[in-house]
Formats: structure tokens, sequence, C-alpha cells
């Protein structure tokens, strides 16, 4: 069997950050097709001999909407021209107007989709799934309004799967909280789990980013902070590492962000100085990451690290 093809440059001797970016970024650019204006914060995951994924996209009109595509590298990629259509679980249509920020997670043999959309005129998470690419499910609200940045853990643990998510800026809220259920429809037990930076990059609101990724130290979680200055908010990327047996135990939190808007296409677009990381694959046999995140609202790039550089960072910052 051919080994799917793993997109990687190696660590440039210059690099600062211990996320290093991919020369030939953005890997999609804005005006990805002729009727889609931004491609950004987007999920992908490993599927048949390449990537499938999920992708936040605007057509000429600003809705954004969610799109499905595939790639045979993790560097290119071809866009269906449809949005995504969803159906609730008793056949009704979805009638969001909105949808945003996906992140594609395969559990057993279905693939969820946690995204936002609007529910009672408020952003709210949204819990979709399929087994196919063809058929679309919805289930029937089961955040309240007002939640976003839901992160959906890959594996239940101790009988529950557990999702990072925030309550919205409307709430002047921007902490992330854990939330549990045992069937994906009903979430509770919510506590808190990390409150943003008290000063620095995350000070205004942090929010979930990739699924969080099992390694031998706990679960990593790449995950992205907001700072608040005289030119408007920026987006960068941090990192933390939670228990492996228990994730609302935060073991470490990088103090310093991993990478930070700095590239032109990252600080200026639709809306600029904006870094926002939606999945990462991972190579099993070498512990290699390839973190697709968001830029300025108007593209799709490529970061690369390994496991080992991002806890021995985490660890020691
Ligand atoms: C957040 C989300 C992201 C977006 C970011 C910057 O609130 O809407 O999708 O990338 O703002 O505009």
């Amino acid at each position: 069997m051919s080994k799917r093809p793993f997109p990687w440059e190696d660590r440039p001797k210059d690099a600062v950050d211990p996320i290093w970016r991919y020369s030939l970024n953005p890997v999609m650019k804005r005006n990805p097709t002729s009727k889609l204006s931004q491609v950004y914060n987007s999920s992908l995951v490993p599927y048949e001999d390449g990537y499938i994924g999920i992708f936040r996209a605007e057509p000429r009109d600003l809705i954004t909407k969610i799109f499905l595509g595939r790639s045979k590298d993790g560097l290119t990629f071809d866009l269906d021209e449809e949005p995504i259509h969803f159906v609730y679980e008793d056949g009704r249509m979805d009638d969001s107007q909105y949808q945003y920020d996906p992140r594609l997670i395969k559990i057993g043999g279905t693939y969820y989709i946690v995204y936002c959309d609007d529910f009672a005129n408020l952003a709210s998470i949204s819990i979709g799934y399929t087994k196919d690419f063809k058929t679309f499910i919805k289930l029937a609200h089961p955040f309240p309004p007002d939640s976003r940045n839901g992160v959906l853990f890959p594996q239940k643990i101790n009988g529950e799967y557990l999702m990072l998510y925030r309550i919205a800026d409307s709430a002047a809220a921007g902490d992330i909280y854990l939330a549990r259920s045992k069937d994906l429809r009903y979430w509770g037990e919510y506590s808190l789990l990390m409150k943003r930076t008290p000063y620095g990059w995350g000070k205004k609101k942090i929010g979930g980013g990739c699924t969080p990724i099992l390694t031998k130290e706990g679960w990593l979680l790449i995950y992205h902070g907001v700072m608040d200055t005289c030119n408007g908010l920026i987006y960068s990327i941090g990192g933390a590492i939670l228990d492996k047996d228990d994730p609302s135990i935060v073991k470490y939190r990088s103090k310093a962000y991993l990478l930070r808007p700095e590239r032109s296409y990252e600080t200026t677009g639709h809306v600029g100085n904006v870094c926002f990381p939606c999945s990462a694959l991972v190579d099993e046999e070498t512990g290699r990451l390839a973190i697709y995140y968001g830029a300025s609202d108007d593209c799709i790039c490529l970061g690369f690290s390994t496991i080992d550089i991002l806890l021995d960072y985490i660890k020691n910052n």
C-alpha cells in the first residue's frame, strides 16, 4: 500500500518560533474559485489515499459557509462548488444562514463536524456528522446560543465525550471551558479549563484550535489567543498540555505564543493580524505536525513542527 504523502518542510536554520511556516504559504489564496472570495479557517483529516477537509469560505456575498474539499498531498486542494447542506436527524432541512470555523474529527467510522452557525440570531456551536461525505446530518442544537470555538476530543475519555468551548463575545467572556456528554446531544458538567492570559498575547480572549493530539505527556492543545491593541485585535497561536486521563487538568501552558502574525499574508487581508489554527495532521511514525491555520480571514497557511519540539517548548516557556 502506498504511503499517504505527508506535507513537510524541514525547520529553516533561522527559524525562531517552534512552529515554522511553509515556504510557499499560503497553500490556498484568496479568490480560490471565481465564486469564492476567501478561504481560511479550515480542517483536514486523512482519508483514503489523501486528505479530506471542511473549509470555511465566503461566496461573493461575504456570508460565510462551509465547503467539502479534498487533497492528495495536503498542499493543493479541490473544493466543492456548493456549500455543505445539512439535514436534521428527523429529516428537516437546516435553515441556518451562515456557518464557520469547522473542525473535522473522526471517531470510530463517523466523521464529526463541529462548527458555528446562527441560532436565535446568535452564533452557537453545532455538531454535524457524516459517514460518506454525501449526506450531512446535524444534531438539533446541542449547545445554547452564544457559544463558539467548539473543539471535540477525538475519543471518549472515561466514557464521556469532551468538548472545549468558549462563551461568545457578547457575554464579555473569553475563557476556555470544558463540557462533557455521554452521547454528543446533551452536554453538561461545564468547568473552566483555562483563563485568558492576564497580560500579553491572549489577554482579550482565548479559544480552542486544533483537535487535541494524544502524546506521551498528555493531550497537546494548539489554541488561539487574542490581544487587543490600539490597532485592533491580534490572533496568535498558543500551546498547552492537558492530563491524558483527566483533561480538565492543565499540566503545562506556554506563556509565550507559538506563532503570531508576522508575514504580510497574516498581517494584511480581510481581517489583518489573524493566525487561526483549526487542524493539525500528525505523522505517527516521525511525530511531525502539519498545522493548518487561517491567515487574515483570507487564505489558508501551513506551519510545521514536531510533537517533541512543541512539548519541549510548552514545558520550558
Ligand atoms: C473570530 C472568528 C474567526 C475569525 C476571527 C478573526 O471571532 O470569527 O473565524 O478568524 O474572529 O476575524
